[in-house]
């Protein structure tokens, strides 16, 4: 065989070798679908998430992250992992309460008002969820609390009175349900939209936390910030089991410690971004007020109401849950 021919061999025998070495290292990427912003510190948390998956896997797993529902609008993001369009994304977990109250626990008025509390609240209903998102194919992989929620206004709030009429922003069926009950008018908005819904007057007042009145340039639009602390509702991230059973056990393990130390990290991240983004909404002009007592009087008895008619459409799964955190 002349030289050429040789060449010719050793060249096919090293694109073999390239070709069975990508077939074997089984290289995956996952696309994964987020309702918020990059610079919300959730999706700061999970950047990092799928950087240290990427590297324990040695690069077997890459997590493509769309951020501020990009590739999925926000309602339309557990269905598409649930069907195994994506094999993971992001939801704010009571969204799901459209579905099943249960799912709602988190965004009750004042059952749990602070990250201990919350923390609490969400190893009572991790095995429930857990139940729950099982029977639909998913799993959850971790979860993290947003700061307190607070009252967002164009005007200074000093009774429930103070609320009545005025166009609200909601983010899910409880806070819809919230605003109808002290007589505002909501509207649901996803976080991306919320400048824009100010702007044209689609609404005048919003509860969300310090991190999303701060992102959103809430003094823009807003005079006063009413710090009530009502809930701290989650975000959860899950994962389509089916995608997940592909991995080799070493890349499912990796994808698990990722995630326990994603709800870690995130949980302090939430912490400090009550603190950092409180004082940027006051850099910014934002009236930061403590409520007063007649105002919580009446907004935490709209908080027993609304529990109570939870109670009953949660049934034996809320139950436990309360159950389990009241223990
Ligand atoms: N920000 C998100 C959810 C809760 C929060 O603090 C929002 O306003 O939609």
């Amino acid at each position: 065989m002349g030289s050429s021919g040789r060449k010719f061999l050793l060249t096919c025998a090293s694109l073999f070798g390239i070709c069975c070495f990508a077939t074997i290292s089984f290289a995956v990427t996952w696309d994964m679908p987020t309702p918020y912003p990059d610079k919300t510190f959730h999706t700061q948390n999970i950047a990092q998430f799928a950087d240290e998956v990427e590297k324990a896997t040695n690069g077997n797993l890459k997590i493509n992250i769309h951020s501020a529902g990009s590739l999925f609008k926000h309602p339309e993001i557990k269905n598409a992992v649930r069907g195994g369009q994506v094999p993971i994304g992001e939801i704010f977990l009571s969204l799901l309460s459209n579905e099943n109250a249960v799912f709602g626990a988190d965004s009750q008025p004042f059952l749990a008002t602070n990250y201990d509390e919350a923390a609490k609240l969400w190893a009572a209903q991790k095995p429930i969820i857990t139940k729950l998102l099982n029977e639909q194919g998913l799993m959850p992989l971790f979860s993290v609390a947003w700061p307190p929620q607070g009252l967002y206004t164009k005007k200074a709030i000093n009774t429930v009175e103070d609320l009545k009429g005025i166009k609200f922003r909601a983010y899910n069926a409880t806070l819809e349900k919230f605003a109808n009950l002290v007589g505002a008018a909501p509207t649901q908005v996803e976080v991306p939209d919320i400048p824009q819904a100010f702007a044209t007057g689609r609404v005048d007042a919003m509860i969300t936390s310090p991190s999303t009145g701060a992102n959103s340039k809430a003094w823009d639009f807003v005079t006063h910030y009413t710090d009530i602390q009502a809930w701290l509702p989650k975000n959860i991230v899950v994962v389509n089991q089916r995608a997940f059973r592909k991995l080799d056990q070493a890349d499912q393990q990796a994808v698990l410690t990722a995630a326990a130390a994603a709800e870690k990290r995130g949980w302090d991240m939430s912490v400090q971004e009550t603190t950092e983004k409180t004082a940027i909404l006051k850099e910014n002009g934002v009236i930061i007020v403590t409520p007063s007592q007649t105002l919580m009087d009446s907004l935490k008895k709209v908080g027993a109401e609304m529990l109570n008619d939870w109670k009953k459409e949660a049934g034996a799964d809320g139950e436990a849950i309360l159950q389990s955190y009241q223990n």
